[in-house]
C-alpha cells in the first residue's frame, strides 16, 4: 500500500516537473514579471484619463461600431465580479451583479472628462427563471450595413436552474450554463431587442466570441468541455481549452482543440482567426476550412500573460497584457484598491511576418485599468482600455 502510494507520489512530482518545464516555466517567469522593464507613463506618446461612472465599472470587453462611432462595452459590478466568475470557479449566484449591461459611449461626443453615453435596456428579455438578468463576459458584434442594423453576441453565464421547477442547482458540481445570446440594435442605440439563445453543451467555459456573421461564430472555450472540478482546475496546463464553432442552424462543435487557456479570440480583417493563450503568452493564428474546422498555421510569441485581441479598421491587432500577471489577483480580490500594473502591445503583419510592438504601459497603475481589452480608433488614434476588475475605463489621446 504504502508502496504504491510512494509511487503514486513520486509520479506526481515528476509529472508536475515535466509540466513544469514544458508549460508553466514561462507562465510563472511571466507571473512574476522576472526579467522584464516595466515602463512608466510617461515614456509614450499618449496623454490618458480615466473615465469614472457607476455604469462603467468591470468592462471586461468593447466593440467599435465604426459606421456609427458608438463604442459597446460589457459592464458589470467590480465587487460581484469575484463572487460570481464560473471560468474561475466561483459560484455565488446569489451575489452575482445584479446591474450588467452594455453600455454604449458616442465616441464623437465627448462630455467634460468622458463621452455621452447610455446603459442599453433588454425589455423582454427574460433572464434565468424570469429575472431578467445578463452575467456578461466577452461579446462580439457585426454590422449589417443594408440595415442600418447591429447584431451583438453575447457571452452570458447564466446559472444552472433545473428545467422543470426552476431551482437553482448545485454549480460546485454541474457549474455555470453559459449561453450566447443574440441581440439587435442599430445607429444612436437605446435597446437591445433580444433574437436568439444559443445553447449547447459545446459552449461550455466561454470567453469570447468572433462573430463570422450574425447568426455563426466561432467561441473560446478557456477549459475545453470541463466546467467544474479537476480537469477544469488543470486544464490550462494540460491543454484542455478548445475553440467551437456553432451556427444557428447546424449547431455547435469544436474547431480546433489543444489548447491552454485560450482567451479573448477575434476574427483578423485578413480572414484569419486570431487565439491568445493567457498561460503560454502566444497568439496562435487559424486558417477556416472549408468545414469550419481551424487549422493553425502560426504562432506568435509575445512574452506576455496575454488577454483579449481587438482589431482596428488597418487590420493591427491589439492586445491587453499583464506586465505581472500575479498583482491582477490582488486586484481582482480588492479592485477599488489595486494599482497594477498595465501594457498595451500591437501585432501588425508585415512583409516577412507579425511585428509585435508595446504601444503603451504603466507600470505604477497611474491611470491604467487592469486592462483586459484595449482598443484601438483608427480615425482618432485614441486607445480605450477597460477592465473585467477595475471600477473605471480610460482613454488615451495621442500628444
Ligand atoms: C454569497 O454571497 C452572499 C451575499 O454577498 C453572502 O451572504 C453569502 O455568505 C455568500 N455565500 C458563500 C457560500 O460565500
Ligand atoms: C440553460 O439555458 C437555456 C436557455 O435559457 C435553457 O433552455 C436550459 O434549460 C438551461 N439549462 C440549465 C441547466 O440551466
Ligand atoms: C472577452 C474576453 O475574452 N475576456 C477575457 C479577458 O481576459 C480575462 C482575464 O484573463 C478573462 O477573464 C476574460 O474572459
Amino acid at each position: 500500500m504504502a508502496n504504491i502510494a510512494v509511487k503514486v507520489g513520486l509520479s506526481v512530482v515528476a509529472l508536475l516537473a515535466v509540466l513544469f518545464q514544458v508549460y508553466l516555466k514561462d507562465a510563472v517567469w511571466f507571473g512574476l514579471g522576472i526579467g522584464r522593464t516595466i515602463q512608466p507613463l510617461s515614456d509614450f506618446p499618449y496623454t490618458c484619463r480615466a473615465i469614472r461612472d457607476p455604469r462603467l465599472e468591470a468592462c471586461e470587453d468593447m466593440w467599435l461600431s465604426e459606421s456609427t462611432r458608438q463604442l459597446f462595452l460589457a459592464c458589470s459590478d467590480p465587487v460581484a465580479r469575484g463572487k460570481w466568475m464560473p471560468t474561475v470557479g466561483d459560484f455565488n449566484y446569489t451575489a452575482r451583479s445584479q446591474k450588467d449591461a452594455i453600455v454604449v459611449l458616442d465616441i464623437d461626443k465627448p462630455v467634460e472628462q468622458g463621452f455621452a453615453f447610455r446603459a442599453l435596456k433588454t425589455p423582454g428579455f427574460t433572464g434565468t427563471a424570469g429575472d431578467g438578468l445578463l452575467s456578461l463576459v466577452g461579446f462580439s458584434a457585426v454590422e449589417n450595413i443594408d440595415e442600418g442594423t447591429i447584431s451583438l453576441l453575447l457571452i452570458n453565464n447564466r446559472p444552472s436552474v433545473d428545467a422543470e421547477t426552476g431551482a437553482y442547482l448545485d454549480h460546485a458540481s454541474v457549474g455555470a450554463n453559459s449561453t450566447v445570446e443574440l441581440f439587435e440594435t442599430g445607429l444612436e442605440a437605446t435597446e437591445l431587442k433580444h433574437v436568439h439563445t444559443f445553447a449547447n453543451q459545446h459552449i461550455a467555459s466561454p470567453n469570447r466570441v468572433a462573430a463570422m456573421g450574425r447568426d455563426s461564430f466561432y467561441v473560446s472555450n478557456s477549459h475545453g468541455p470541463n466546467k467544474v472540478g479537476l480537469k477544469h482546475l488543470f486544464a490550462p496546463i494540460i491543454g484542455a481549452g478548445d475553440v467551437t464553432f456553432c451556427d444557428k442552424a447546424t449547431g455547435c462543435k469544436p474547431a480546433v482543440g489543444g489548447l491552454s487557456f485560450p482567451n479573448g479570440l477575434v476574427r483578423g480583417l485578413d480572414g484569419l482567426i486570431y487565439v491568445p493563450s493567457s498561460l503560454l503568452g502566444t497568439v496562435d493564428v487559424f486558417r477556416i476550412l472549408p468545414d469550419n474546422a481551424l487549422e493553425k498555421v502560426e504562432t506568435i510569441p509575445v512574452g506576455f500573460s496575454l488577454d483579449n485581441l481587438s482589431v482596428d479598421k488597418n487590420g493591427d491587432i491589439f492586445v491587453a497584457a499583464f506586465p505581472v500577471g500575479l498583482e491582477v489577483y490582488k486586484a481582482y480580490k480588492d479592485p477599488y484598491n489595486a494599482h497594477a500594473p498595465a501594457t498595451a502591445l500591437r501585432i501588425r503583419k508585415q512583409e516577412g511576418g507579425y511585428v509585435v510592438e508595446k504601444i503603451i504601459e504603466d507600470a505604477l497603475g497611474e491611470a491604467l485599468p487592469v486592462a483586459t481589452t484595449v482598443l484601438h480608433d483608427a480615425k482618432t488614434g485614441r486607445l480605450f482600455l477597460s477592465s473585467v476588475i477595475s471600477p473605471f475605463i480610460t482613454v488615451c489621446e495621442p500628444k
